[in-house]
């Protein structure tokens, strides 16, 4: 057998859903031909008289697949900061939505920006997370709220993937505010009817709703998923963020990819989770930043066997976060998961919460995307603050 590269000398985290825990191999080695991965696994099981271009050998580092980010709003014009001061001085996040800043102050400054500007400033925040070994990031428009600009953003979002080696899907995110110019019932026709040319364009993966007392009632996100359904496109939720709304039983119902934020869904929710294979994308820096102190249902969702993945929800109101490592560190201080969970959560768990069965894991056949890191033990990953031990990052077999 020739590869092109085989990393020599690893110890793997392979996160193979056969093996326990993180599927740990000591002493491992992993291989790619053509980008995808044709060996990954103890160096003693190498098939005899393999060869390659190039060999590298890591002296005992570790290997995790490469990190995804699964919940991103990260294309957006402008910043939030005037409002940051505002919530400093006292005001709540929902006083300042009503009052129409908030998601409405960043749709006035996404709607003014060109695309080229969208990409120009979603790649700032961009190479921060890939220099941590992201290799694959969703990303969300929902802040143009109308054609022409949900179309700009997510034209953006395609072109970060140009731009920059790493994959991208998209979620058109229409249902996140209702616009200044619009009435209900109108928008949320408009919404459902920008689904298929989006679908026909390429330009949407998957549909998202922001379903809240701020946002959109449960029966206004069931009518853009079902709009979404027939669309043939998959949907996921911002669910519970601030109040039960029963979000997360929603998302189950229409057999969401995942309900994510969960602050105030109830165990009855995490069942239905579970009962429809909907994942869990937990974002403790909007928990953090909005010092929130309701926890996610953790255990419940430990005890119905929901997956659970981690984002950094990157966006310039809740989650101004462009860190993947500080949100594992988050997920451990704040939220309590163990170290399996967390590193599961940002590579395995958020590739099913992008139903990409591609990448997540260092199996034969999966693409070659790898974060290889200088520590000696995971947990490493998760307990600094504000370190960044990534050594090198491979998508499809080829090393920045
Ligand atoms: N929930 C969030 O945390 C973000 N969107 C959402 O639906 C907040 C977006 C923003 O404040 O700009
Ligand atoms: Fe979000």
């Amino acid at each position: 057998m020739r590869y092109d590269t085989i990393w020599l000398d690893a110890r793997l985290a392979t996160l193979d859903p056969a093996r326990p825990g993180l599927g740990v191999i000591e002493h491992g080695a992993v291989a790619v031909a053509d980008g995808r991965i044709a060996f990954a696994g103890p160096i003693a099981d190498l098939p005899s008289g393999w060869d390659a271009r190039e060999r590298i050998t890591l002296d005992g580092r570790w290997i995790t697949p490469g990190l995804i980010d699964c919940h991103t709003h990260i294309v957006h014009g402008g910043d939030r900061a005037a409002e940051f001061e505002m919530r400093l001085a006292g005001k709540s996040y929902e006083e300042i939505a009503r009052a129409g800043g908030g998601i409405l102050s960043t749709v006035r400054a996404t709607r003014n920006a060109s695309e080229d500007q969208l990409v120009a400033s979603a790649l700032a925040r961009l190479d921060r997370l890939l220099a941590e070994g992201v290799t694959t990031i969703e990303v969300k428009s929902g802040y143009g709220l109308n054609a022409d600009s949900e179309t700009k953003m997510l034209r953006a979002a395609r072109r970060l993937g140009r731009e920059r080696n790493v994959g991208v899907a998209t979620t058109f995110l229409g249902a996140h505010a209702l616009p200044p110019d619009t009435g209900r019932a109108a928008y949320i026709d408009a919404v459902c009817a920008m689904i298929p040319a989006l679908k026909a364009e390429g330009l949407a993966d998957a549909v998202d709703a922001f379903g809240e007392t701020i946002a959109f009632s449960p029966e206004e996100v069931a009518k853009v998923f079902t709009a979404a359904r027939a669309a043939g496109l998959p949907v996921k939720l911002h669910a519970d963020q601030l109040s039960n709304q029963h979000g997360a039983a929603l998302a189950a119902r229409f057999d969401a990819l995942s309900a994510d934020h969960l602050e105030y869904t109830d165990d009855d929710g995490a069942a239905a989770m579970a009962g429809a294979g909907t994942v869990a994308v937990l974002l403790p820096g909007a928990y953090y930043v909005l010092r929130e102190t309701k926890l996610p249902p953790i255990d419940a969702l430990r005890r119905h066997k929901v997956p659970i993945a981690l984002a950094t929800d990157c966006n310039p109101g809740t989650a101004p976060v462009t860190s993947l490592l500080m949100i594992m560190n988050m997920a451990a201080t704040l939220f309590r998961l163990t170290i399996d969970e967390i590193v599961a959560g940002v590579t395995r768990e958020a590739a099913r919460a992008l139903r990409h069965a591609d990448i997540g894991t260092l199996e034969a056949g999966k693409q070659c995307d790898l974060a290889i890191w200088d520590i000696e033990r995971p947990a490493e990953l998760v307990y600094r603050i504000g370190f960044n031990p990534l050594y090198a990052r491979v998508r499809r077999g080829a090393t920045d």
